[in-house]
Formats: structure tokens, C-alpha cells, sequence
């Protein structure tokens, strides 16, 4: 593609704004600024070997998982940026164990909040393997004028009015879902721009790739083991034998499974009764994103988009990815209600 074919994402989320007259163009530029963050991120991702920018920062965030300092970056980075610009309220964050509320007069008269893991898959730092960065936004319930409250966080999947993610894998890519679709931007190093490279993306209804950590077998319930067995199983009518991949961050196993098709679960067991998963910066927005590409995500006999969370850091068990093996799976795996 020629340099005079490329579109930017700011031209893109420019263009789309058009389509809604009544639009004021704050949620396009919100998108424009968490890019702008993946943009400083990436900068720090690409150079992690060459600074003393590896490595554990020393303390452990709100999961108990130890931080790693790109960790540290990354949140530090989207909160500022966030603070900084003019459509964001507040933030909630896998780092930080309560809301920020940004209090001066333009966040306080701000209509969206944002929620973020600011870099997922963290532990695959130091081994070079891709991460990246996944978010989610939602107009605020709480009044505008005054700061954001917990109630802004704890809205469900499916009022998000976007979600998205940066990848900083072989390239870099921003990929966000809003209610016209999926659109994926891939970061143009010569010019410093996201260009669109992936548009109206679509999860294909089936797949070869089922993605789980298997080594947590162990502690599967039937349900769970008979369906890893039936994968296992050479069977060509139905387009298997499956191939397992695993990459340990969800952005990656998630990416590839939008683009390829597949399935990817972390599902309840023994040692994690409601999964290991975020609901409100991890599954939802994820959620969100494969269902406006034509996949599925539930946590067991629920869609992930209908839980009503009630914590902000409150884990859920998830199957999603290509329509048709989620349904398959379903019919082996009987999740109890484990979620509101
Ligand atoms: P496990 C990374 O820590 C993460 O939150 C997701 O990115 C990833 O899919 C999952 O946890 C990996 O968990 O238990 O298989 O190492």
C-alpha cells in the first residue's frame, strides 16, 4: 500500500465521527490520546532489553503480582495522559486498588471514564514475548461537574461505548471495537501513526486453535476434561484434529484468535472457583471486541457482556472466540452460576 493510501487512525475516527452529526468528537479523540499512550509505551517496549527498564520493580499491585517496572510505566503513562486531556473523568486500573477521579474543571465536566490493564501478559517481559495494553470506556452514570464515582466502573459489558487493545508483538497494533465494528491500525514507525491495516475485522465462526494453560488440567472438572479430550481427538469431519496454542497474554492468544478463529479459555478450577480473569479490563473488553466481530463470550451459562460486576477487580471464568466452538464447548461444560 502506497504512503498516499494510508489512513491514519485520527483521519479514521475523524471519518466515523462524521457519520453521527450530533457527534461532539470527544470519544474519537479519547481513542486518539489511549493511542497516543500506546505510542509512548511502545517506545519503552521496543527498548526494554537495552535499559534498565526490566526487571521487577520491587513491589506487588493489587492481584499480589509482583510489578515488573514496564508495568509501572505503562499505568503511569495512561493515567497522566488520561489526567491530561479533556474526555476522560477517571480511570480505573489493574494496578491500582481503588478508581482515580480527575478533579479539575475539564475531567470533572468530562462524560467518559476508562478502565485499563495497562500491560497484560507482563510476566512474558523478559522473555520477549508480545504483550499489550487493553482498555475499555464508558459514559459515566455519575454527574457531570462532579468527580466519577465506583458506579462508573461497575457497569456492565455491554454499556461500554468502546474497547480495544494495543499489541506490541511482531508490529505494533491498536485494534478497538465501537458499536460500527472492529477496525484494526498497525503503528507506521516512520511516521509515528497507527494506519488502518485491518479494516471490519471479523472472527471467523470456526476454528483449529483451542488456547488454554493445559498444565492447570489438573484441577479441571469433568466437564473441563471431556472437552480438552474431544479436542484431542483426530477428527477430520469436523475440522479437527485442533492445534493447542498457548502464549500466556491474553492480547496475543486474543489477537490471534480474532484474526484466525479459535478458541481461547481460562475457565474456573479448583485453586480459582470464579477464574483468573478480570471482568472489567480483561473479559469484558475482550467481550466486547469479539462480539462486534461476529464471536462469543460467556463465563458458563452467561454472556461475559451481561454480568453485572460487583467489585472492581472481580474474576471470571471465560470462554470466547469463533461462535460455533463456543457453543461446543458449552455443551460439555456445565459452569455453575459463579457470577452476578
Ligand atoms: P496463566 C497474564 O498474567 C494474564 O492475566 C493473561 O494475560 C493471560 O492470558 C493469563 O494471565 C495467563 O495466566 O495462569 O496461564 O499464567
Amino acid at each position: 500500500m502506497s504512503q498516499s493510501k494510508l489512513i491514519t487512525m485520527d483521519e479514521f475516527t475523524i471519518q466515523e465521527t462524521r457519520k453521527f452529526p450530533q457527534a461532539t468528537g470527544d470519544l474519537s479523540a479519547l481513542l486518539r490520546d489511549i493511542g497516543l499512550a500506546g505510542k509512548i509505551i511502545n517506545k519503552q517496549v521496543r527498548k526494554a532489553g537495552l535499559v534498565d527498564i526490566l526487571g521487577k520493580h520491587g513491589a506487588t499491585n493489587v492481584q499480589g503480582e509482583e510489578q515488573m517496572k514496564l508495568d509501572i510505566f505503562a499505568n503511569e503513562t495512561l493515567i497522566n495522559i488520561l489526567k491530561n486531556c479533556t474526555e476522560c473523568a477517571g480511570i480505573a486500573s489493574e494496578e491500582n486498588d481503588n478508581h482515580i477521579s480527575y478533579e479539575d474543571t475539564f475531567s470533572v465536566n468530562s462524560k467518559y471514564v476508562v478502565l485499563f490493564d495497562p500491560l497484560d501478559g507482563s510476566s512474558n517481559i523478559d522473555v520477549n514475548a508480545p504483550i499489550g495494553t487493553i482498555f475499555a470506556i464508558y459514559r459515566r452514570v455519575s454527574e457531570l461537574g462532579k468527580s466519577c464515582t465506583e458506579a462508573d466502573f461497575l457497569q456492565p459489558g455491554n454499556r461500554l461505548m468502546a474497547a480495544g487493545y494495543v499489541i506490541y508483538g511482531s508490529s505494533t497494533m491498536m485494534v478497538y471495537a465501537t458499536k460500527l465494528g472492529v477496525n484494526g491500525f498497525t503503528l507506521e514507525p516512520s511516521i509515528g501513526e497507527f494506519c488502518l491495516s485491518h479494516p471490519n475485522m471479523k472472527c471467523p465462526e470456526n476454528g483449529k486453535i483451542y488456547s488454554i494453560n493445559q498444565g492447570n488440567s489438573v484441577k479441571y472438572d469433568d466437564g473441563m476434561l471431556g472437552y480438552l479430550s474431544y479436542c484431542m481427538e483426530s477428527n477430520k469431519e469436523d475440522g479437527r484434529p485442533y492445534s493447542q496454542r498457548y502464549i500466556g497474554s491474553m492480547v496475543a492468544d486474543m489477537h490471534r484468535t480474532l484474526i484466525k478463529g479459535g478458541i481461547f479459555i481460562y475457565p474456573a478450577d479448583k485453586s480459582s472457583p470464579k477464574g483468573k480473569l478480570r471482568l472489567q479490563y480483561e473479559c469484558n473488553p475482550m467481550a466486547f471486541i469479539i462480539e462486534a466481530a461476529g464471536g462469543k463470550a460467556v463465563c458458563g451459562t452467561k454472556n461475559i457482556l451481561d454480568i453485572m460486576p460487583t467489585e472492581l477487580h472481580q474474576r471470571v471464568p471465560i470462554f470466547i472466540g469463533s461462535k460455533n466452538m463456543v457453543n461446543k464447548v458449552m455443551e460439555f461444560v456445565k459452569e455453575k452460576e459463579t457470577v452476578g
